[in-house]
């Protein structure tokens, strides 16, 4: 009876032991895990990411469009942006919408990406929207620096090459306007 009862003792410390440093083990995985999310959010302005972007002239600005990720587990808001280059360019966000098979265009407040999810901010092509330059962007300018402003206050610059439209025919139409 007292060796039964001395080894059950035994085998419960073994098992509170084993519990703790399976306790201990976790919480120094999820110190880990959380500092290595902080140290990526930090480092990426709040997890999201622009892809493919490009920009295409127009008669007094242009439209820089791009696909915008967001890696990060919370929404995240586009609600600013900036022409860094040139300089003299005024930047604004815009969405196109389809009114009565016409399409117009609108300033927006805010363009909101859900977390693990994406925004195509390719025009009607995509989402409706991109951002709109307005002023005249020189002839030798090939490329336009922008910056978007998070809701958190980060900032995302990206660089937009210009994109010539693809038939020659449409390109010639526009060179002359
Ligand atoms: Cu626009």
């Amino acid at each position: 009876m007292a060796d039964l009862s001395r080894g059950n003792k035994l085998g419960r410390v073994d098992g509170l032991q084993r519990m703790w440093l399976v306790s201990v083990s976790v919480v120094i995985v999820a110190a880990v895990v959380v500092g290595a999310f902080l140290l990526l959010s930090s480092q990426s302005g709040e997890s999201v990411e622009v892809h493919g972007a490009f920009f295409r002239r127009g008669a007094m600005g242009g439209g820089v469009f791009f696909i915008a990720y967001n890696h990060g587990l919370v929404e995240a808001c586009i609600v600013g942006v900036e022409a860094l280059e040139p300089s003299g360019i005024r930047a604004e966000l815009h969405r196109t919408v389809i009114e009565n098979g016409v399409a117009k265009m609108q300033g927006v407040e805010k363009i909101c990406i859900p977390p693990g999810g994406e925004v195509r901010a390719l025009g009607v092509e995509g989402d409706g929207y991109h951002v709109m330059l307005i002023g005249k962007i020189p002839e030798d300018v090939q490329y336009v620096r922008v910056r978007l402003i998070l809701g958190s206050g980060a900032e995302i610059d990206f660089e937009a090459r210009e994109q010539h439209l693809e038939t020659p025919a449409e390109e010639s139409h526009m060179g002359h306007d």
